[in-house]
């Protein structure tokens, strides 16, 4: 679960706030909570004062979705809270919400980073929970950082206090003030004045009936929730268990597997490795899987038999990487690779630059070794989108190439090029299917799994000098026949035609 925990420039609930948070990230809760801070400029001051802005790193490491951003680093666009439109965040909490944020948002101002965040985050229907400072009639008490009592103060020669605060925030004479902008409310100061003159205290405030009507107003707007500060805690819990109920898939449901793929494609998604259309992609392949019976045909075996052949018996094998693959299969293609010592290249067909760096990023963190695809200094002869552009002592070069989940064109092109192409496609009647050298009709998962069993065992014979099956004499059209052969009998065997 992620969540934007926004900080405004009030003391009240400001420790509440942070105690509810730190004790939520050491509780074992259902899902992972990662916790992105997001502080307006008041509330950076404030935070310092009460002595909370270095301990923040206990909520918010720095890791990515777990940053701190403070408004006056942001500029006036607010660059990060773009998150917001791309739906990152799971919830935002705004806690403690002064007036002057209350009022913004009530009427639609959005011209700091945290009326900016809630404004971004309503209109990508992220729920949004404002804890509100000045929310209930009457008086109520509300906590000051720390200020010198005059009564109490005798303005002694030397002051301890002011000679040993390492921030030079206790000024002036006879009796000093405290600087409350240099303050960071480490509360030495206190401990060190015999007379007891300074501390931090507890006031009663009453809150306006402006800034009341301003939370009634907020209470009715669609997507935002008014929490009171003791309930927030509860709150976010509450907020854990509906995340994991809503996203965390039973080992028990029939379709485990195949919903646990759309899990990795969705999260491959959110990490800028799988382009969008990636989902319709997959979802083409998953309609020839429930055909298939998610399992692997006898025929898909077959093939693997010969890709495993074709591979070892290649003088420059390479394996084309693309963003499904790399969400979805990422161990087992760098297992591969390294089996039969082929390089990996990113080739993609909705082309960016920091996509190629993503998956070689994420490839590379699953041990890869060599990742090609960033150079694109040679073009696929036949293709006119970007999947043409290939490295050139990588595909372009290569006698053998293993493309999994390929699109038509560039398999015939390469095929056109003189190379051996071995695809993986659910779908026996794709393009790619009908002229690759050799065609997988399996999901990514499965059939590499079972090529790297076979690589595995052909090498195992080798090494024991015996021979392995050559991949001459495959005829790839006749084991897609027998692919659709195996899909219809099965659906008659189900009485189902
Ligand atoms: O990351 P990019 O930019 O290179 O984009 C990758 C996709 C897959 C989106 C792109 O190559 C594309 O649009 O592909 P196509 O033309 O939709 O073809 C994908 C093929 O893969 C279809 O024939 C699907 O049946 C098949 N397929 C989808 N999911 C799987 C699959 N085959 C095996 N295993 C799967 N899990």
């Amino acid at each position: 679960m992620k969540i934007a925990w926004c900080i405004t420039g009030a003391g009240q609930f400001l420790k509440e706030s942070f105690e509810v948070f730190k004790a939520i990230k050491t509780e074992k809760l259902e899902t992972e909570l990662k916790v992105t801070i997001f502080i307006s400029n008041a509330g950076l001051e404030v935070l310092r004062m009460y002595g909370i802005f270095d301990k923040l790193n206990a909520i918010s490491n720095g890791d990515y979705m777990e940053e701190i951003f403070i408004e006056k680093e942001q500029g006036s666009s607010f660059p990060k809270t773009g998150r917001f439109s791309l739906k990152k965040y799971d919830a935002v909490v705004v806690s403690p919400a002064t007036s002057n944020t209350v009022a913004k948002i009530a009427y639609g101002i959005a011209d700091s980073l945290v009326t900016n965040v809630v404004s971004l985050a309503m209109k990508a229907c992220i729920p949004v929970y404002i804890v509100p400072t000045d929310g209930t009639a009457g008086k109520v008490d509300s906590e000051i950082p720390y200020s010198i009592d005059r009564d109490k103060c005798r303005g002694c020669d030397d002051c301890e206090p002011e000679d040993r605060c390492e921030r030079e925030a206790i000024y002036g004479s006879p009796i000093p003030q405290i600087d409350l902008l240099r303050c960071d409310g480490c509360g030495l100061c206190s401990e060190l004045c015999p007379y007891d003159a300074i501390s931090g205290g507890v006031v009663e405030i009453k809150a306006r009936e402006i800034d009341i009507r301003n939370v009634e107003l907020l209470r009715e707007m669609e997507g935002i929730s008014i929490i009171e500060h003791q309930n927030l805690k509860e709150k976010i819990l509450s907020l854990d268990l509906y995340h994991n109920s809503m996203y965390k898939i039973p080992e028990t449901h029939p379709r485990y597997e195949s919903l646990m793929k759309r899990e990795k494609l969705v999260e491959g998604i959110e990490a800028g490795i799988t382009s969008k259309h990636g989902l319709i992609a997959h979802g083409r392949g998953e309609a020839f899987d429930y055909l298939i019976g998610e399992r692997t045909l006898d025929s898909a075996r077959r093939a693997t038999e010969f890709a495993a052949a074709l591979l070892l018996a290649a003088k420059k094998p390479v394996i084309s990487v693309n963003g499904n693959v790399a969400a979805l299969a990422a161990k087992e293609i760098v297992e591969l690779s390294e089996l039969i010592n082929a390089p990996l290249e990113v080739n993609i067909f909705y082309r960016s630059e920091e996509r190629v760096r993503k998956i070689k990023e994420h490839l590379e963190k699953q041990g890869a070794r060599k990742v090609l695809g960033d150079k694109a200094d040679a073009k696929t002869p036949g293709i006119e989108h970007a999947r043409a552009m290939v490295d050139r002592e990588g595909i372009y070069s290569a006698d053998v190439v293993l493309a999994p989940l390929e699109d038509g064109d560039r398999c015939e092109a390469l095929v056109d090029m003189g190379k051996k192409v071995i695809t993986i496609d659910l779908n026996p009647l794709s393009r790619t299917s009908r002229h690759a050298t050799v065609s997988i009709v399996d999901d990514v998962e499965r059939a590499l799994k079972n090529l790297i069993s076979a690589v595995k065992a052909k090498k195992q014979k080798e090494g024991e000098g015996k021979s392995v099956s050559a991949w001459e004499g495959y005829n790839n059209k006749g084991n897609l026949r027998e692919a659709i052969k195996e899909i219809i009998d099965r659906l008659k065997e189900k009485g189902l035609i």
